[in-house]
């Protein structure tokens, strides 16, 4: 697989903010302000509401509301978050979790539904299954599953494992795991800081359980899951180390925005994703 054809359905090529502020995106992309505050204007407002939506061409030039995440036509669907998208800072910023969130996460959701909707015998798979089986997945839509289910899986667990409450020492069996097979949490934590910035271009570093069940340090690139066969991993918890993480906060410093992100690991959640692994 060439890498041009690897990388040829990730989102990170999409410019949706780069599209021109027409009229009809800018009823769209304020659609959610407006439900918001639909339920306390009367209802002859709402009917004759031409005004409310009459707004001065200058008024258009404030910052836009992001659009509402469109992810096509289903089965995939795009999780919401369960904290506000400025909950996770000072360490991750609002504005990169809303663009990570509803853009990029959306279009490898939207991806996942174009590509799937061509191969109607995979019909009900969950996206676990089409990676693990990703050999089975017909060839021409190989790329695009292994990509875009690759995507959603991984943003799907980021999401998850971190939380406004997070941060500080692990806890219960994982810390134990931990501890067992790196000697400590903070040779943990340095061995897993020091792979997330040697991993060249875009990708992921992870702490996974091998088929064996012993915890490894992992790296992959573009959206590669560790549940490919070729890695045949289970993803424990993991970090996005694509530039679109972490670029508007720390630039170029992948370092310092690793160092940051412990302050947001919710170990409770990753102490369910070990208890799973230990399942599989
Ligand atoms: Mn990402």
């Amino acid at each position: 697989m060439s890498r041009d054809n690897h990388r040829s359905n990730g989102p990170e090529n999409d410019s949706p903010e780069n599209a021109p502020a027409c009229r009809t995106e800018f009823l769209m992309t304020s659609r959610r302000t407006f439900l918001k505050g639909a339920a306390l204007l009367a209802p002859a407002t709402l009917l004759t509401g031409g005004s409310l939506l009459a707004v001065p061409s200058s008024a258009r030039a404030q910052p836009a509301a992001p659009k509402e995440p469109d992810t096509g036509s289903g089965p995939y669907l795009l999780p919401p978050l369960a904290y506000p998208f400025n909950a996770l800072e000072p360490h991750i910023d609002g504005q990169t979790m809303q663009i990570h969130h509803d853009r990029h996460h959306t279009a490898y959701v939207k991806n996942l539904n174009e590509a799937v909707a061509k191969a109607p015998r995979l019909k009900g798979a969950t996206p676990d299954a089409l990676i693990r089986d990703l050999g089975t997945v017909p060839e021409a839509i190989r790329t695009a599953v292994r990509n875009n289910a690759g995507g959603h899986l991984n943003h799907t667990m980021f999401w998850a494992i971190m939380s406004p409450k997070g941060g500080g020492e692990p806890t219960g069996a994982i810390r134990e795991a931990i501890t067992g097979t790196f000697g400590s949490f903070a040779a943990f934590q340095t061995a897993f800081n020091d792979a997330g910035v040697k991993r060249f271009g875009s990708g992921w570093v992870w702490l996974v359980q091998t088929k064996a069940g012993k915890l490894e340090i992992l790296t992959t690139p573009n959206q590669d899951s560790p549940l490919l066969a070729e890695y045949a991993s289970y993803p424990i918890l993991g970090n996005d180390v694509w530039e679109h993480a972490y670029y508007l906060k720390y630039q170029n410093r992948r370092p310092d925005y690793l160092k940051a992100w412990w302050n947001v690991v919710d170990w409770k959640a990753v102490n369910q994703r070990f208890a799973a692994a230990k399942a599989v």
